[in-house]
């Protein structure tokens, strides 16, 4: 161990965890939880090793200093953010660049790296004085396999290093084997809720920061508690591993894996599949009599070849709102059990359980949530109207807890080799159900890049507003766009047989302003597509694609869903609408030059071929083309 952190290390660790810190011998790790150990004034550092006695230690001290509370079901916790601690923050969350560097970030919320590094340090300074914090060693991916990054996470809120222990693979194990020459090569998390009020909540909110620093992968996330800002393996990482990525030649996206499986034919077919928040994700990675890998962040590589993915990660932090027995049986069943799960801004009820919004059963009048106190009706200080949860309440869980798991995938060290991208948006009238794209390229640049997502009534603002939302990953693409957009269609094109590309949207109004399938008619789609990958179904062309006939979509209606559809929806729903379609892409060429204004040329250049090829289209068959009228 390097001399200069030894003593206050020594003072204070336990002798046994100093001598977990020690085992490993890596200089890097020593002095980055030296360097915090003496800024940031922690009372003691409990090192973490990957034991069972530790994990129970964490889920124990937890409870013990009043972070989460234990529930009826004694397996079960539950743990408050502050009443506006519930989301991730957008504004405080900015990416430290050196000054040479900060022309080219385009829209991204940066800060000067001298800057953004001096305020950090003064809102940390003493920031852990009187608290134990915790210190532990995770493997994002698989451990000991071509995907892993290895993460350091120094924290002092004990809520936040349980989460850590149920979402992320431990890999102290991992960390003693690294090799002279790798040792430093780790993502660093240096986290502190900060004061804390008298309900265990981050206190100076106005202090809240997410500093990200990429050149030297290491976050620095103070004074919040709330997952998404907190827990350094999630979105902090995410950021991180895309600047990476796009370094290295690979590709981290926010992306769930899933295996749809033919029994007939014996056919396991794994799609990932990118979709903007309220646009279908998790009820598509959970269909119904399909298997799921991951539910939210996917790592891609190139491995001999082929196109491989894993889950990076090992748990579900879950949106709960709308989990009921009728919708997410699967899901809402493993809620309802007496194992590990952290509950997140629901209510406690009287009887000691978690209720929240769209739970399908009746919820008490009374009871604790993210407000404190609660009853049906009470205001909060600006007067409105406090519900008995938040809209984004969450659960914490292993993902293998679900009997629809896929264990191999999920495991492979090398990943899963992926034949199908769904990009799925949200438009009421323009994006048909399902379309494949004629290659890669095409469908990166027309897919994923002009993905979109609408405003609904229950969003704030006006109604009807489409999101620009490009590979639905722009909370954390962590370049310039156009570069990580250029990287996406790299990528793919490395590889020797890479996945065809679809849009989804399940969204679509009928004349009458109803959606016009049943949630379920998700199925029918992957089953087209899924179909395709392996040379099934004749297709009839668009001027974005290549969309289904309705004869195989009436069969697969009725062999998955056994539901009669009928052929005026189909002409309705794959009716290809234009001047919709030039606006969308018009709106997407506006985004990219506002995201990023050094967005190649070549990219603007082949919207505007397809929007000229449309228009073409436009003249000859009219404004709405129907089903088979196209010809190319
Ligand atoms: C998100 C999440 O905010 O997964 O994307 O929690
Ligand atoms: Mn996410």
């Amino acid at each position: 161990m390097s001399p200069k952190y030894e003593a206050l290390l020594r003072n204070i660790m336990s002798p046994d965890s100093f001598g977990k810190l020690a085992a490993l011998k890596n200089p890097w790790v020593t002095d980055f939880v030296g360097f915090f150990a003496e800024h940031c004034a922690p009372k003691s550092i409990y090192v973490c090793d990957d034991s069972e006695k530790d994990v129970q230690y964490v889920r124990d001290q937890a409870l013990a200093k009043g972070e989460e509370e234990r529930l009826a079901n004694p397996a079960q916790t539950i743990h408050w953010d502050g009443y506006c601690d519930q989301g991730r923050d957008k504004n405080g969350t900015r990416f430290m660049v050196y000054k040479e560097n900060l022309a080219d970030m385009g829209a991204l919320n940066t800060i000067e790296y001298e800057k953004g590094y001096a305020e950090i340090m003064d809102i940390s300074r003493g920031i852990m004085k009187g608290k134990d914090a915790i210190l532990q060693f995770f493997s994002e991916g698989p451990t000991e396999s071509p995907f892993t990054i290895p993460c350091v996470q120094f924290t002092d809120s004990w809520y936040v290093a349980h989460s850590e222990f149920i979402l992320y693979r431990s890999a102290y194990h991992h960390f003693l084997g690294m090799k002279e020459g790798e040792k430093s090569g780790f993502f660093r998390f240096i986290h502190s809720a900060g004061a804390l009020d008298e309900r265990n909540c981050t206190d100076n909110l106005d202090q809240r920061r997410i500093y990200m620093d990429t050149q030297n992968n290491i976050v620095y996330s103070m004074n919040n508690q709330y997952a998404g800002n907190s827990v350094g393996l999630k979105k902090h990482s995410m950021r991180l591993a895309i600047n990476k990525a796009g370094k290295e030649g690979w590709l981290c996206e926010h992306m769930f894996i899933m295996a749809a499986l033919d029994r007939e034919k014996g056919r396991k077919t794994y799609f990932c599949g990118a979709y903007p928040s309220a646009c279908g994700k998790t009820s598509t990675a959970m269909i119904p009599g399909e298997q799921i890998v991951g539910d939210d962040i996917a790592y891609f590589r190139n491995i001999g070849g082929e196109f491989r993915a894993v889950n990076v990660e090992f748990g579900m932090f879950g949106i709960i709102k709308d989990v009921n027995a009728k919708d997410d049986p699967l899901i809402f069943e493993n809620l309802m059990k007496n194992q590990e799960v952290i509950f997140s801004n629901v209510l406690r009820g009287p009887d000691g359980k978690p209720y929240w919004l769209g739970m399908g059963v009746k919820t008490p009048e009374e009871g604790r949530n993210h407000f404190g106190r609660w009853r049906k009706g009470i205001k909060d200080d600006k007067g409105k109207d406090v519900p008995l949860a938040h809209g984004n309440a969450r659960y914490t869980m292993r993902l293998d807890y679900l009997a629809n798991i896929d264990k191999e995938g999920f495991e492979a060290k090398n990943g899963v080799k992926v034949e199908g991208i769904l990009y799925g948006g949200r438009d009421s009238d323009t994006t048909v159900p399902v379309e494949e794209s004629p290659n890669w390229k095409d469908g990166i640049l027309l897919k994923a890049a002009t993905l979109e997502s609408e405003t609904t009534s229950a969003t704030l603002g006006a109604e009807g507003v489409r999101d620009a939302s490009p590979m639905a990953n722009m909370d954390f693409v962590s370049y310039p766009l156009g570069r990580y957009t250029l990287n996406n269609i790299a990528f793919g094109e490395s590889v020797k047989d890479c996945p065809k590309i679809f849009s989804n949207n399940y969204f679509m109004r009928g004349p009458d302003g109803n959606f016009m399938t049943s949630k379920l008619a998700k199925k029918v789609w992957l089953h087209w597509a899924e179909g395709r990958i392996h040379g099934e179904y004749d297709t009839y062309d668009t001027p974005t694609g290549k969309i289904p006939r309705y004869a195989d979509l009436k069969a697969l209606f009725k062999k998955h869903l056994n539901e009669e559809f009928s052929e005026a929806d189909y002409s309705y729903l794959f009716t290809f609408r234009c001047t919709k379609w030039i606006e969308k892409l018009e709106r997407t060429k506006a985004f990219y030059a506002k995201a990023d204004p050094n967005t190649p040329k070549e990219i603007f250049d082949y919207w505007d071929r397809a929007i000229t090829r449309i228009k073409a289209a436009r003249e000859r068959f009219g404004d709405e083309i129907k089903p088979g009228v196209y010809k190319i």
